[in-house]
């Protein structure tokens, strides 16, 4: 650990108990062994001393020795300059392109969020065909980086797991839902299946939400008022 984290007293994780890019910073601080306390808002009521934090008004919101860091990957990226181990390549062309495949994974949490807010079943089947594209891509991105695996670039947990294991999270829960196994979301995908599993295993991102995060998770799906919800209602009435 630097001599600069070794001397910040306090760092304070503002979260929300859902959100997949707050679970990002989390898993990165603990991979760091940096001690961390977390600030749960209601996002649906914004506290306002999170609006004079956080300009864009979103979570996470790192705050370093009286200074608010927000955009996760920023926040996880200025751990890595300062804390180690290293969650990046050393080559400068091979860091850029995990940078990039962190981007992708914000691309796919975007897809996630359009398919539980499908307003009917046609968009609903639309929007999981998008997500399904997007997993037969990592498969070959991980044909290409992560040999036998089990991480994204073989055997180092590194910055592009740290973004997919929320992203796979989601569908601990999803894929329990009326209907979708029936989408074939996952279907002959072994390599993402077995790097699914990988990072559902690893300690810190287990920690990285509450032990009633899938409650709150279907509990946040059933009120979208979209096609998933009504599935969600059919079921549980
Ligand atoms: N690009 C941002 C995205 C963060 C984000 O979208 N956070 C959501 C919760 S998961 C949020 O705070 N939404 C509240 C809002 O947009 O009003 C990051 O990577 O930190």
């Amino acid at each position: 650990m630097s001599a600069e984290v070794a001397a910040v007293p306090a760092l304070t994780l503002v979260s929300h108990a859902l959100c997949p890019y707050v679970q990002r910073v989390a898993i990165v601080l603990h991979e760091k062994g940096l001690p961390f306390e977390r600030r749960t808002i209601d996002l649906a009521r914004k506290p306002d001393w999170f609006v004079a934090l956080s300009p864009l008004g979103k979570t996470p919101v790192l705050q370093v020795r009286g200074q608010s860091l927000f955009e996760s990957a920023v926040i996880c990226e200025y751990l890595d300059e300062v804390a180690m181990p290293t969650l990046h390549p050393q080559d400068p062309l091979q860091r850029a392109r995990h940078r990039a495949w962190m981007e992708f994974g914000s691309t796919v949490l975007n897809t996630i969020g359009a398919f539980y807010v499908a307003p009917d079943e046609a968009a609903l089947q639309a929007r999981a065909q998008e997500l399904r594209s997007r997993f037969v891509q990592l498969e070959d991105a991980l044909g290409e980086f992560s040999g036998p695996g089990p991480y994204f670039a073989g055997l180092d947990f590194g910055m592009v797991d740290v973004v997919f294991g929320p992203v796979f999270r989601y569908f601990d829960v999803i894929d329990t839902l009326p209907g979708v196994d029936d989408l074939g979301l996952w279907q002959g995908l072994p390599r993402v299946l077995h790097w699914r599993a990988a990072l559902a295993a690893r300690a810190s991102v287990q920690q990285a939400v509450g032990a009633d995060y899938a409650e709150g998770l279907r509990a946040f799906l059933r009120a979208r008022g979209s096609a998933l919800s009504r599935r969600m209602d059919t079921v549980a009435a």
